[in-house]
Order: C-alpha cells, then structure tokens, then sequence
C-alpha cells in the first residue's frame, strides 16, 4: 500500500501558487496535485479551507496551510537543498511591501475596471518605486539576498512577471537592468519550465463540478 501524500490544490497562472509549487519542488515534496478553476472550486477544497484561496496544501494528518508563505516555509523546513531559508526573518519585510502595497498596485494597473476611480497609469508609477528598491538590491548581488537564490527571490518574482507582462513594451524600456536581468534569469529557469507544466483540471468526487 503506498502512503497517503500531501496533497496541493492550485491553479497554474497564479502567483501565490506559483511561489508555493517552486519551494514544494525545491524541497522534493511528493505530492498529489490538483488542479482547480478560481471559478468553480472543488467543494473538498473548500472544506479544508472555507476562504477559499490557491495555495492549500493538506497534509496526510488533516493539517490545512493554506498561506503560500507557509507553504514555502512547510516546504522548506523538511528539506532546505539550496539554503533558500539562509537569509532568515529580513526577508520577510521585503516579501510584505511586495504582498502589501507592490500587489494593490499591480491589481489597479492590471485590473482598473474591477475598482472605482482608479487610474492605472498612476497606480503603474506607484508600483514602478518597488521595482527601483528591487534594481537597487540587484545592482550589487545577483539575487534580492546575496548571490544565491533565497525564499524572497522565489516569492516575489512571480508577482514582477505579472506587472511586467501586463505592458511587456514599457516594461522593457524601463531603465531597470538589474531587475530585468534577474527576472529573466528566473523565467528561463528549470524550475520555473517545471512549475509551470500543464496539469488536467482536476474533477472532484465529493461533489459537483463544471457548469
Ligand atoms: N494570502 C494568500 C493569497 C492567495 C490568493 O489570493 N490566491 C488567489 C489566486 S492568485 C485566489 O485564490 N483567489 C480566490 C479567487 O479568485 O476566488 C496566499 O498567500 O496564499
């Protein structure tokens, strides 16, 4: 009989999931993965966590993570290979400014119908000032803590995709080379191409699902 593995819903184009399925494969977590719809979630989904966001991991004792940072430090704390916990607590503050302010502009430049008043070209400026910290970081290390990849580059990255794909043109012209330079660094990675796989929707016994 094979073991009960953890298992991951998630939804491919999310960021949140994104950062969550890179530190799970980093840390050679086996798991089960299940595909959801934001639109039509599993309702087994939904029991084990009634708010009802991507990442949720379940694991095989009933324990529910269903933040990404505790995905990422879940995954971490059973195996850590390429030290990306090293940094330790600082990196948390950076992840918060992108989690916090960075993602309330980067939903008002992508999204501006979604809310009232909203100028997205303002909201684009905003966000811009987070990209400079990054490139400033960046100007002196290849990564956001030091040479090597951390927990915060894994983090944030799939976030700076996002804005930066919103207006791939003005992205580009940008005078952010740093930034640039590390972003497509972590597009062009294994990891990355391996996260990123297309994985069937997954149909839940529990209950109904689809139109
Ligand atoms: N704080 C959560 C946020 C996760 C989140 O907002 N995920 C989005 C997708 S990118 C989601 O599931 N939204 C629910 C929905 O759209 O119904 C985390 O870090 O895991």
């Amino acid at each position: 009989m094979s073991a009960a593995l953890p298992i991951l819903y998630s939804f491919r184009r999310c960021p949140y999931a994104m950062r969550g399925r890179m530190a799970l494969k980093v840390a050679g977590i086996h798991l089960e993965h299940r595909e959801t719809l934001l639109r039509d979630k599993p309702p087994s989904m939904l029991e084990a966590s009634p708010k009802g966001t991507v990442p949720v991991v379940v694991l095989p004792d009933g324990a529910v993570i269903e933040e990404s940072l505790d995905v990422m430090r879940w995954a971490l704390s059973q195996q850590d290979p390429q030290n990306w916990l090293s940094p330790g607590s600082t990196m948390f503050d950076l992840i918060a400014e992108n989690d916090g302010p960075f993602k309330h502009h980067l939903d008002r430049y992508k999204y501006p119908n979604r809310y009232d008043d909203v100028d997205a070209i303002a909201h684009r400026t905003a966000g811009r000032s987070f990209l400079e910290t990054l490139d400033q970081r960046l100007s002196e290390q290849a990564q956001l803590f030091g040479d090597t990849i951390s927990l915060a580059d894994i983090a944030i990255f799939p976030f700076i995709r996002q804005f930066a794909n919103h207006d791939r043109d003005w992205f580009d012209a940008q005078d952010l080379p740093n930034l640039q330079t590390w972003l497509a660094g972590h597009l062009e990675s294994a990891l990355f191409a391996d996260i990123m796989v297309k994985h069937e929707l997954w149909v839940d016994p529990a209950g109904p699902s689809g139109d």
